[in-house]
């Protein structure tokens, strides 16, 4: 028999083969490819040994994203704060792990403190040596998780696009926030398949912007409604939920006197006809003193900080209190709320203003307008046109003002030239004071102004620094010249901690208990960095110089001697009531 042969099957047959997907890129340039993805062009570090391949890779993205090489890791996280407030993005600082990482933690307390949108990136050390007490290993997700909105580390590169993504989410979504990404030296090294980058706009448990509930929108237009006396207090939640125009319309509608935070500063053009000054312990004699006598006050965007309030038990009892914020934790936190408005203020204040009658509100206009002639009878006036022997700080921001007409950032440090510079500075734009509010961090302002430098170039940045803060990050003026940001540096000088000397002098019976600190020759030093200044000391010689600092083409150190006890007036004297304000040393 004949055989019949099969004819041999010659289709293709297609079997499932397991293809792995090329792995293309480590995890030091995965995080800088998201980096491209989410809009950064600016990132304040310093490297060492546990985040060198994250810097190996950035030396491939040097046309892309431009490095700040900082002298101090604390340098490193005031300048990124410093960038996010002036443009209000997010910054990005790296720092290397043990004392690289723990050098950013009181930048992180300050940007937690004050809501800053940071996204922190510190090296680790391999992940087996992890808990070994390896060369610069530190625990800095427990060191940091009081300091941060979140935080997290990653031991393996496939979990680094999900967890960049989410970082820049949290950080800049809500109420901002530091978040700090601790990567071990595996995971920058290792390869994986990375195609795309997704960002992030849901985070399951975490909801960033709460459904407005429309009762207590129209619960707070009753009262409002209702008031003859209200009064706003407003902080940086204005700014930050970019909410300024939505801000300017309510106030204006409702014709209610608003006074502003240190953090809400510049949310409105400080000579607005319905902003009636700051309110805090060295803010001004009106809003403080008649927090106490209105009859609803509408707080927006703030949380009542104890500088704010004074003593809690004899703050603005007499009111109803309508508190608006993003933050669900802030509300009832410090003070009681009778309608807390939970919600974004870029939604709930058009709310508000739609609900609301148009008002005037003169005759108490005009109590908060006598407040404020006498604090110009005896405070301002003398403050800002003396006519002592040495220079006061008042007259230095002034002629400031004078001169930059409102345009300039201010960056300020701690201590009696901040609370001078944020009581006196002129603006008339958002985002142009920059300072340390929350945790009152000496040191804040050179970093925090090489920061907001680059954050918004198109304007003029003045740090106003104290003798005493100015040493304590005075290292950045190596990044000053090496990168040559255009910082105008402004040291009033009373050789002393002069807020420290203030509260010796006014509550322990003037013993100046080591407050007297000796300077360098800022002038020189700076020379020494190739920055140009000048000292100046005379009256007549001051515009001059001033003009001079600002005229100059790139950054400049100008020192202002001014008095040595000057004090700044009025205060609210520590364990007190915003209405036992005080104008003078004698009323105390
Ligand atoms: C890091 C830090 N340490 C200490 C303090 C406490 N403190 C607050 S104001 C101040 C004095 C500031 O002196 P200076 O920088 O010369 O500014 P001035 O008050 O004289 O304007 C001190 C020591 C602080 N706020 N921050």
């Amino acid at each position: 028999m004949q055989k019949t042969i099969e004819k041999a099957d010659t289709t293709l047959k297609e079997v499932p083969v397991e293809v792995e997907a090329p792995k293309t890129h480590s995890g030091g340039q995965v995080l800088l490819e998201a980096f491209l993805k989410e809009g950064v062009t600016t990132i304040f570090g310093y490297p060492g040994g546990a985040i060198m391949p994250i810097y190996d890779a950035l030396y491939d993205y040097a046309d892309k994203l431009q490095h700040i090489l900082v002298r101090h890791e604390q340098g490193g996280i005031h300048a990124a704060q410093g960038f996010a407030r002036a443009s209000g993005k997010t910054g990005i600082v790296f720092a290397t792990s043990g004392p690289g990482a723990t050098n950013l933690v009181t930048g992180l307390a300050d940007a937690m403190i004050d809501s800053t949108p940071l996204v922190c990136i510190t090296g680790q050390v391999f992940a087996h040596l992890l808990g070994t007490d390896a060369f610069q290993e530190t625990d800095v997700i427990n060191i940091t998780t009081p300091v941060t909105k979140w935080n997290y580390q990653v031991t393996d590169a496939e979990e680094l696009p999900a967890v960049i993504a989410k970082a820049f989410y949290i950080a800049g979504s809500g109420r901002p926030g530091p978040v700090l990404i601790d990567i071990t030296k595996n995971a920058q090294l290792q390869k994986i398949a990375f195609t795309e980058y997704v960002k992030c706009n849901f985070i399951r448990s975490y909801r960033p912007k709460p459904v407005v509930r429309p009762e207590y929108i129209a619960e707070a237009a009753k009262l409002i409604n209702a008031a003859e006396r209200p009064f706003i207090v407003f902080g940086q939640g204005v700014i930050l939920g970019k909410a300024e125009e939505e801000f300017k319309v309510f106030i204006e509608k409702s014709g209610i006197p608003a006074a502003w935070t240190i953090m809400g500063m510049s949310a409105i053009p400080t000579d607005h006809p319905l902003g009636v000054g700051m309110v805090g312990m060295h803010g001004n004699y009106g809003p403080n003193k008649l927090t106490n006598e209105c009859d609803v006050l509408i707080a927006i965007g703030m949380r009542f900080d104890d500088r704010v309030t004074g003593r809690l038990d004899m703050y603005a009892k007499q009111a109803k209190i309508i508190h608006l914020d993003i933050d669900p934790s802030e509300i009832d936190k410090n003070v009681k709320a009778d309608v807390p408005v939970w919600g974004d203020c870029k939604e709930t204040l058009p709310m508000l203003t739609a609900a609301i009658e148009e008002r005037k509100h003169a005759g108490w206009h005009r109590k908060f307008i006598d407040c404020k002639k006498q604090e110009v009878e005896k405070v301002i006036h003398d403050e800002v046109y003396p006519e002592t022997d040495t220079l006061t700080m008042g007259e230095v921001i002034r002629i400031l003002n004078e001169l930059t007409k409102g345009e300039a950032i201010i960056v300020t440090d701690v201590g009696q030239h901040q609370m001078v510079a944020c009581r006196y500075a002129e603006y008339n734009k958002s985002k142009s004071n920059v300072t340390s509010g929350g945790l009152g961090t000496m040191g804040f302002a050179l970093p925090a102004a090489i920061g907001a430098a680059y954050g918004d170039p198109s304007r003029t940045t003045v740090a106003v620094i104290g003798d005493g803060g100015f040493q304590m990050t005075i290292q950045e003026l190596g990044t000053i010249m090496q990168f040559k940001p255009n910082v105008k540096i402004l040291i009033l000088n009373n050789c002393f901690l002069g807020m420290v000397r203030q509260w010796q002098q006014l509550f322990h019976e003037k013993r100046y208990s080591f407050v007297d600190i000796q300077s360098p020759d800022f002038v020189q030093v700076a020379k020494g960095y190739g920055i140009p200044g000048k000292s100046v000391s005379e009256r007549d010689k001051l515009t001059d110089a001033l003009k001079t600092m600002l005229e100059h083409d790139g950054s400049y150190l100008l020192e202002v001697m001014v008095g040595k006890e000057n004090n700044v007036f009025p205060m609210v004297p520590q364990g007190r009531s915003v209405s036992d304000i005080v104008l003078s040393r004698e009323e105390i």
